[in-house]
């Protein structure tokens, strides 16, 4: 992607392994999917960080899409139970690991409940939550500054920190190389590369923190909701299988900033932007659908439970 998508987001798909990995961006020179010149009144063109170079696999093919599709319906298949168990509320247990170098880095742990609480406000109505277990601080500069998704930084990192199983959300802050502002894996990379499972987020997304317009927790969020198996809303673009959503319609492009409409594709229904799997900023951004709720469901029992 071009420099001048800079609110867009990016995507690139890592299609290289078969960790597919999610991830949103800061500010910068891009690389991944165009996305369509922001027409809201929110673009402020002095932000500090923004999810459009979301230069990594923030996002998968829809031949990947489709693949894990089958993958995940064959499993569910031989678990009508534990899909209709599933149904009820789920506690996930997060493990925090802040990284830092030196005192950069450092986040107190109120910012980390607040992080906490921005999560179950978020997943509220999908009867997911969350529950901190722990919180650790490693100091080593190498993961800190400009760790990247698919790196030996990265390996070492989860490799070291990681706890708990597949159910076990390990949440790990730093800060990001390529502008990125997070990314996470699927759900269907567990089985393969468990101890690369979780999500990596900039740490300055925390709320309260200064990713100007990125900073009320909702990287968290989006980057959770890959984790819990969802795509982003505008997967696949207008045609074919989308998000493998029923009730997101479909959109052509990322969304950036907060516009006040848009409406990039011919079929019903008009973007959804405000949706926490678009590229809007967080304060834009507020709701996942009944729709994104079921395909939860379904990639924890096909997953994780
Ligand atoms: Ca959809
Ligand atoms: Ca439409
Ligand atoms: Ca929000
Ligand atoms: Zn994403």
């Amino acid at each position: 992607m071009s420099s001048s998508e800079r609110f867009g987001k990016a995507i690139k798909l890592g299609a290289v392994s078969a960790l597919s990995l999610v991830a949103l961006v800061v500010p910068a020179a891009g690389a991944g999917s165009a996305v369509a010149a922001p027409s809201g009144d929110c673009f402020t063109p002095t932000h500090a960080a923004d999810r459009s170079k979301d230069g990594h696999a923030d996002t998968v093919s829809p031949a990947e899409a489709a693949r894990i599709e089958a993958d995940m319906q064959s499993k569910l298949a031989g678990k009508r139970t534990a899909l209709s168990a599933q149904a009820a509320a789920v506690s996930i247990p997060v493990y925090f690991h802040v990284i830092t170098s030196g005192s950069a880095g450092n986040l107190p742990s109120t910012t980390i409940s607040k992080q906490i609480s921005v999560l179950n406000s978020a997943y509220a109505s999908s009867g997911f939550s969350f529950s901190l277990v722990s919180t650790d601080y490693t100091n080593n500069s190498t993961w800190y500054n400009g760790i990247t998704d698919g790196t030996s930084a990265e390996r070492n990192m989860k490799n070291a920190l990681r706890k708990g199983g597949a159910n076990a959300l390990n949440i790990y802050t730093a800060k990001l190389g390529d502008d990125l502002l997070g990314w996470a894996t699927f759900p269907s990379n567990y089985k393969s590369q468990p101890k690369l499972d979780g999500v990596v987020i900039l740490d300055e997304s925390l709320p309260g923190r200064s990713a100007t317009n990125y900073n009320e927790g909702d990287t968290a969020t989006h980057e959770v909701g890959h984790w819990m198996g969802l795509y982003h809303t505008f997967q696949g673009g207008c045609s074919g299988s989308g998000d493998y959503v029923s009730d997101t319609p479909a959109e052509a492009t990322a969304t950036s900033g907060c516009p006040a409409s848009k409406d990039t594709c011919s079929s019903a229904g008009v973007d959804p932007v405000h949706n926490f799997m678009d590229y809007s900023y967080d304060s834009c951004m507020y709701e996942f659908t009944a729709g994104q709720t079921s395909r939860m469901k379904s990639a924890w029992s096909a997953y994780r439970a």
